[in-house]
């Protein structure tokens, strides 16, 4: 634990913050191993650049063991006030999270304190990770693909979306997972063509293109992968084009990632491939992102992130193509970037096949 505490303190300091609220609870247990679902009520751990760290909870909260120093309140108690009483004037790093109900009234209280955004201090070691967190990924993608693979295995024409995504929420549980980590996609036939579709009644035809985007949580950590095929034989003279396409933009992209590589060459990497066959307007969102204690954390693989790639970073390759009315493919695996190349996470079949008859 100390030593991820050590490596925020060395991203304060490069920031020039010698103070930091934190709020994410998932960013509070990644430091300190106590976690909480605090609702409405204040929950902020107060790191501090000459170790006096500070942990601010409500005393109905019930929380494991920790050495950092614990400051308990009440629901009546002034508790903005009792933060305020740990700071000193100057620079305050804030978490991107923390709640303006909070925020705002320790500003008014604290006037000689300026208040910055100070997440990536956090964040930037939550994109990199250890030993321990990639153990608890690669088994959080082992589920995942053993679920999908069962899924194509199960799904039938006559099946609706609803059918499917509950045979897949149901059957992370069964493989030792906690459940779905994001809303399950299951998309048939054109609703496809939207990326992020909700599982509804929609029956499976013959000929239907299908999209299965799912991702589950082993102990904390997520896991997120898409894979699309075809009921029967696809119904659209276009579809295995297009589905081969998307596969090849994927692995062109995975082909480059090392250590060093710009994450907007990894985006260009696919996106051009696709855009020289003349789909580029219908990739409409960018190549992939940070995971972690959940889906989605801070980074992206965009033409908008010059960052390069570091070793122990696992982020998304998801190269897209979505035909209003006809249909969507999406080719989607998680990689972990390691000391000369990067590891991929998901090893089911990426080429599209003839499910459901
Ligand atoms: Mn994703």
């Amino acid at each position: 634990m100390e030593d991820k505490i050590s490596r925020v303190l060395k991203n304060m300091k490069e920031a020039g913050l010698s103070q930091l609220i934190v709020a994410d609870p998932k960013s509070i247990r990644y430091l300190t191993g106590v976690y909480v679902d605090p609702y409405e009520r204040l929950f902020a751990l107060l790191v501090k650049a000459d170790g006096k760290h500070v942990l601010f909870l409500n005393n109905l909260f019930t929380i494991s063991e920790t050495d950092i120093e614990k400051v308990w309140y009440s629901d009546t108690d002034d508790s903005i006030g009792m933060i305020a009483e740990h700071l000193d004037d100057g620079r305050l790093g804030i978490d991107k999270v923390w709640a303006a109900r909070f925020l705002i009234p320790l500003m008014e209280r604290c006037r000689n304190i300026q208040v910055e955004l100070g997440s990536d201090c956090v964040d930037d070691c939550r994109a990199i990770k250890d030993d321990k967190e990639i153990e608890l990924m690669k088994k959080a993608s082992e589920i995942n693909d053993k679920v999908v693979h069962d899924a194509y295995e199960y799904i039938k024409v006559g099946m609706t979306e609803k059918e499917v995504a509950e045979f897949i929420n149901k059957h992370f549980v069964e493989e030792g997972a906690e459940g779905p980590s994001f809303t399950t996609i299951v998309s048939f036939g054109a609703n496809g063509a939207d990326p992020h579709h909700e599982p509804d009644g929609t029956v499976l035809k013959e000929g239907d293109a299908i999209v299965i985007d799912q991702g589950c949580y082993y102990k904390g950590y997520a896991s997120d992968m898409t894979r699309s095929s075809i009921c029967g034989e696809p119904s659209d003279p276009d579809y295995a084009k297009v589905h081969d396409l998307v596969r090849e933009a994927n692995e062109k992209a995975e082909s480059i990632i090392k250590p060093g590589v710009r994450l907007c060459d990894i985006d260009a990497a696919a996106r051009d491939m696709i855009t020289e066959a003349g789909y580029g307007p219908y990739f409409n969102h960018r190549l992939g992102h940070f995971i972690g204690q959940t889906d989605h954390e801070k980074g992206d693989v965009s033409s908008a992130n010059t960052d390069t790639v570091k070793p122990g970073m696992i982020f998304s390759i998801e190269p897209g193509i979505y035909l209003p009315g006809r249909f969507g493919v999406r080719v989607e695996d998680l990689v972990l970037v390691t000391e000369d190349g990067c590891e991929i996470l998901n090893h089911e079949d990426k080429h599209w096949k003839s499910v459901g008859v």
